[in-house]
């Protein structure tokens, strides 16, 4: 019989990430940009070009410092569930928070945190990746407070890809940074002891945000931010007693694909 070798399969995987900042002269490093995704081997050099066309062309500012990593895989990706996108109608900052109140509240996390939450993602300096926030006493965890946690290692099967981009064009919404999101939210709502994630975008103009988790699923919100505000952020919920050395590992180091 015939043996087929699927080279695809077979091909390695590497990470590329890309962080962009600005520090100006005697002044705090501002985050600009970042990204990350996996790739094969015969994509890296259009993903580091896309990459630093990004972080040189970005709304936020010009960066005086970017930095691109290649990183080859030294374990096999797990597959990950894609969560399911919905929108819901929102024509106000003050109805985003009141679905977001509902949303949270609903998965077990308190008053308390969800004003802590939204703390984060209003403060004007946007960190450079997300907090980590208890769900019943809202005491933030992450290891370093003010760059966050970086959710890293992490890409959408391409089959899947298609499928949802097919899916999310009938709402005009088949954009890099919505897929790159839900790529994202999938990943941290996979995690053991994550409850849920808030986001908002800290792009001037990009005023649609969401919250995620794997009851809800991706639910995106418009109008949650006001339009020109550099201010945005993430937060991850997590169960109060847990093991947030784990959870930092798996979102950071962990090679995650998504699929439909
Ligand atoms: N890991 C952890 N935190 C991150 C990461 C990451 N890989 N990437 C971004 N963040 C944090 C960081 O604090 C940023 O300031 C903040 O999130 C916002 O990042 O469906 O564009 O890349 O239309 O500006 C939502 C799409 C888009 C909603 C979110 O985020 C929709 C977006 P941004
Ligand atoms: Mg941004």
């Amino acid at each position: 019989m015939e043996r087929r070798v699927r080279t695809g399969a077979l091909d390695a995987l590497w990470s590329v990430r890309m962080r962009a900042s600005n520090k100006g002269r005697g002044q705090p490093e501002v985050h600009i940009s970042g990204a990350e995704g996996l790739y094969k081997t015969a994509e890296i050099n259009k993903a580091v070009k896309n990459y630093l066309l990004r972080a040189t062309n970005h709304p936020r500012g010009k960066p005086d410092k970017v930095v691109i990593t290649a990183e080859k895989l030294r374990q096999k990706p797990v597959m990950i569930p894609l969560l399911p996108v919905s929108t819901v109608r929102s024509d106000s900052q003050e109805e985003a928070q009141r679905v977001i109140y509902k949303l949270l509240s609903g998965s077990d996390i308190s008053k308390k945190a969800i004003q802590n939450g939204l703390k984060v993602v209003r403060r004007k300096a946007a960190m450079r990746g997300a907090s980590l926030m208890l769900s019943e006493s809202g005491i933030r965890v992450e290891p370093d407070r003010k760059r966050g946690v970086r959710v890293s290692m992490l890409g959408m099967d391409k089959d899947s890809e298609k499928a949802i981009s097919k899916k999310l064009s009938n709402t005009r919404i088949n954009t890099t940074t919505v897929k790159e999101a839900l790529t994202l939210a999938s990943k941290v709502a996979s995690c053991r002891g994550v409850v849920a994630e808030l986001c908002i975008s800290d792009d001037p103009d990009y005023t649609t945000g969401y919250v995620a988790s794997k009851r809800f699923g991706y639910v995106r919100i418009p109008h949650i931010k006001q339009k020109g505000s550099l201010s945005g952020g993430r937060v991850f919920f997590i169960k109060e007693v847990v093991d947030v050395k784990k959870i930092v590992e798996y979102l950071k180091n962990r090679p995650v694909i998504a699929v439909t």
